[in-house]
């Protein structure tokens, strides 16, 4: 298929600035090899970001802007049969392309591949960050604010897999029960092998759906190996892990509907360590979409 990259460079959803460098920087690296096309979407310079510990909806306007414009572009894009691969930026920008996906594909899964469940509400939110909600508003569990531009369907819980989690606020924890989004574990995966849980997230996300959208956050990684995250969580998997996450999806790709890469933060990495995983997980996403046929016949039926 043809390929469209988005570079998605907003770091509104986090106090923590940098993210919004990460596509510039991995576009960078990536074009002398990547021929396909690109659009670039970069948050406004002039804006202050809401650093206010008390503010509940840090920067929720600015968001919003900015992602209706990203979603627009990418449902446009999908419906002249582009593969769209995001590249970001913060997690919140995963609402417009997850959303962007659901509007054109209709009856879209998803993996959440992410050291977090991103499942909070501006109710449960502890920091205000809205990199901290967008699972929960893609599902439509309440953050409607966060989705006002898409007017398809949202991505069922039952249709959606968290893998890799191990940091889950109290409250947001009863938001992921209540939902009833499956949650895989980092030590999940320990246990029982990137193979059977990947294959597990496949059969849930991809039930009777068109296939599946996947929203990998490098933060699932554990921080010795990939720093260059904003919120750094530790415990993570092994580099060896989360190359094996994604030659699982490579091989998957004819359910593979859609792609994010998220959250790498060039000012938080170390010896470019983090930057070098990015790039071999892009490359391999990039080669693998353009040998996928526009339409496959789905393995689970
Ligand atoms: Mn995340």
């Amino acid at each position: 298929m043809r390929t469209m990259i988005f570079q998605a460079g907003s770091d509104l959803g986090v106090h923590i600035d940098g993210a919004s460098l990460g596509p510039t920087q991995l576009m960078n690296d990536l074009k002398t090899f990547y021929k396909g096309e690109a659009m670039s979407f970069q948050q406004d310079p002039t804006i202050i970001k809401s650093r206010n510990l008390s503010d509940r909806r840090k920067n929720e306007y600015e968001i919003e802007k900015f992602n209706t414009e990203l979603y627009k572009n990418m449902v446009a894009k999908i419906k002249e049969e582009y593969f769209p691969i995001l590249i970001g930026g913060d997690h919140s920008v995963a609402i417009a392309s997850a959303l962007a996906s659901a509007k054109a594909n209709i009856d879209v899964g998803i993996i959440w591949i992410d050291a977090h469940t991103d499942y909070n509400t501006f109710e449960t939110t502890i920091t205000g960050n809205i990199h901290g909600l967008p699972l929960a508003a893609i599902n439509g569990y309440k953050c409607s604010e966060l989705r006002y531009y898409h007017d398809g369907k949202i991505i069922q819980p039952s249709r959606t897999v968290i893998v890799g989690a191990r940091s889950i606020d109290e409250a947001e924890k009863d938001n992921v029960r209540y939902s009833g989004a499956t949650v895989f574990t980092t030590q999940d995966i320990k246990e029982k092998g990137v193979e059977a849980i990947m294959e597990e997230a496949f059969k849930i996300a991809g039930y009777k759906t068109k296939g599946v959208h996947i929203s990998y956050d490098l933060d699932v990684i554990d921080p010795d190996i990939a720093p260059g995250v904003s919120v750094p969580e530790k415990g993570g998997i092994s580099e060896e892990e989360a190359m094996q996450i994604n030659e699982y999806i490579v091989k998957h790709m004819n359910e593979v509907l859609s792609f994010d890469l998220v959250e790498f933060n060039p000012l938080r990495d170390i010896n470019r360590k983090t930057e070098q995983i990015a790039l071999n997980i892009a490359t391999q996403i990039i080669n693998a979409a353009e040998k996928k046929k526009k339409w496959e016949q789905k393995t689970y039926y």
